[in-house]
C-alpha cells in the first residue's frame, strides 16, 4: 500500500477538488485507481461517499444503496487493507444470517437452516450429528461463512466449502478440547484452533502456511474467546475466566498491543465478544441472563454502557445483521422460536425461525 510519493502526489492532484464533505447524487460508476490489487470497477445505484483520500477519513466505511465500499489510503502505511467481515454470513452479503443448528433432524442427523439476508430465502442442509459442535466460519476465504462442525469424540473438523458444497475433514484436537476457529494469522481465512483447558494450551492451525502454533494461555475452567481485540486484523488468543478472584476476568494476548487483563462481569454472565462500537476492535461484552441486560465496554477507555435486550431463558446470538460494521445485540427465544435483533442501523427485527430445541448458529462462540 505504501506506494511511492509520486503516485500519491498524482492522485492528490487528480482528486484535489475532493473535500471531506459527503458527495451524493444519481448514478455513479467508480473506477478503482492506484492501489495494490485495485483496478476493479464498482458500480451501483444511489449512494453517498465520504472522503476516499485524506488521513482523517480514509479507511472509514462508506455505505449506500446497494453496496459497501472500504477504500482509501492509510497514512500509517498498513501493508494490507484489513477486511472486516460479519460473522455467520452464509451468502456473503456482509450481513449475519438468522441461522439455526438442529441437533436432531428428521432423518437423525443434524440440520442447518438459515435465512439468506440477501434474498430472504431459507436454505437448509444436513451435516453432522447431534453431539457435534458448531464451528461455522469462513475457512475458504471467499467472504462466505462455511457450514462446519467439530466432532468432540474424534477431534475431527468437517468443513463444507461455501464455493461448491463439497466438504473436507481433518483431525485437529482431541476430546475435551474447546474449538475456537478464528483468523489468527490475518490472511482472510479462518484457522482451525482448539483450547485444551486441562493443559491451558492453544493449538492453532495456520491457514497461511499450514503450520501449527502452540500457545500456553489460560487454565482449566477458562473459556476461549479469541477475537480481534486490538483491531490489527488478526484474532487474539483470549480467555474468559468466569470464576476469577473477584468476579469474572478476561485475559487477552493481543497480537499487536500485547497482554491485557480486565475484570468485568460475574460468574453467571455470558461472554459475547463483538465489535459493538464499530471501531474495528472487538470488545469483551457480556449478557447477564438473569436480567437480560447487555454490558459493552468501550475499547477506547474501558468505560461501559448497558442496555436491556431479551429476557430470562433467551440465548445470545450476536452478529452484524444489518451489515453496518457494528455488532447487534440479538437473542433467540426458544419458547417462542423467535429471534429478537437490535439492529444498530435499521432498528429492531423480530423473526420467527427455528424450533425450541434448536441452537442459534451465532451462539457458537458465546461462552
Ligand atoms: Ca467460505
Ligand atoms: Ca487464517
Ligand atoms: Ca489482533
Ligand atoms: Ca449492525
Amino acid at each position: 500500500m505504501r506506494k511511492s510519493s509520486l503516485i500519491i502526489s498524482i492522485l492528490m492532484l487528480a482528486a484535489g477538488f475532493i473535500s471531506s464533505a459527503a458527495q451524493s447524487g444519481g448514478t455513479f460508476t467508480i473506477t478503482k485507481s492506484v492501489i495494490a490489487g485495485g483496478g476493479g470497477q464498482t458500480s451501483g445505484g444511489t449512494f453517498t461517499m465520504d472522503g476516499t483520500i485524506g488521513q482523517s477519513l480514509a479507511g472509514t466505511t462508506s455505505t449506500g444503496g446497494t453496496f459497501n465500499l472500504q477504500s482509501g489510503f492509510w497514512a500509517g502505511g498498513l501493508s494490507t487493507a484489513i477486511t472486516r467481515r460479519s460473522p455467520f454470513d452464509f451468502d456473503g452479503d456482509g450481513k449475519t444470517d438468522v441461522s439455526i443448528f438442529g441437533a436432531n433432524g428428521a432423518s437423525g442427523g443434524a440440520e442447518w437452516w438459515w435465512i439468506r439476508s440477501s434474498d430472504s430465502v431459507a436454505a437448509a442442509l444436513q451435516f453432522g450429528s447431534s453431539t457435534d459442535k458448531i464451528v461455522a466460519a469462513d475457512f475458504t476465504g471467499d467472504g462466505k461463512t462455511d457450514v462446519a462442525f467439530f466432532r468432540p469424540s474424534t477431534g475431527q473438523w468437517f468443513i463444507l466449502r461455501s464455493e461448491d458444497s463439497s466438504f473436507f475433514a481433518f483431525p485437529f484436537g482431541a476430546s475435551g478440547d474447546i474449538p475456537m476457529p478464528a483468523d489468527y494469522d490475518g490472511d482472510g481465512k479462518a484457522d482451525a484452533a482448539v483450547f485444551r483447558p486441562s493443559a491451558g494450551t492453544w493449538f492453532i492451525l495456520r491457514s497461511s502456511d499450514g503450520q501449527v502454533t502452540f500457545v500456553q494461555f489460560g487454565a482449566s475452567g477458562d473459556l476461549p474467546v479469541a477475537s480481534d481485540y486490538d483491531g490489527d486484523g488478526k484474532a487474539d488468543v483470549a480467555i474468559f475466566r468466569p470464576n476469577g478472584a473477584n468476579g469474572a476476568e478476561w485475559w487477552m494476548q493481543r497480537s499487536t498491543q500485547g497482554l491485557l487483563a480486565l475484570q468485568f462481569g460475574s460468574s453467571t454472565d455470558k461472554a459475547v465478544p463483538g465489535d459493538f462500537t464499530g471501531d474495528g476492535r472487538w470488545a469483551v461484552a457480556l449478557l447477564r441472563p438473569s436480567t437480560g441486560s447487555w454490558f459493552v465496554p468501550r475499547s477506547q477507555d474501558f468505560s461501559f454502557f448497558a442496555f436491556p435486550w431479551g429476557q430470562v431463558g433467551d440465548i445470545a446470538a450476536p452478529g452484524d445483521y444489518d451489515g453496518d460494521g457494528t455488532f447487534d445485540a440479538a437473542v433467540f427465544r426458544p419458547s417462542a422460536a423467535t429471534w429478537y435483533i437490535s439492529r444498530s442501523s435499521q432498528g429492531p427485527q423480530f423473526t420467527g425461525f427455528g424450533l425450541a430445541t434448536d441452537q442459534p448458529v451465532p451462539n457458537a462462540y458465546v461462552r
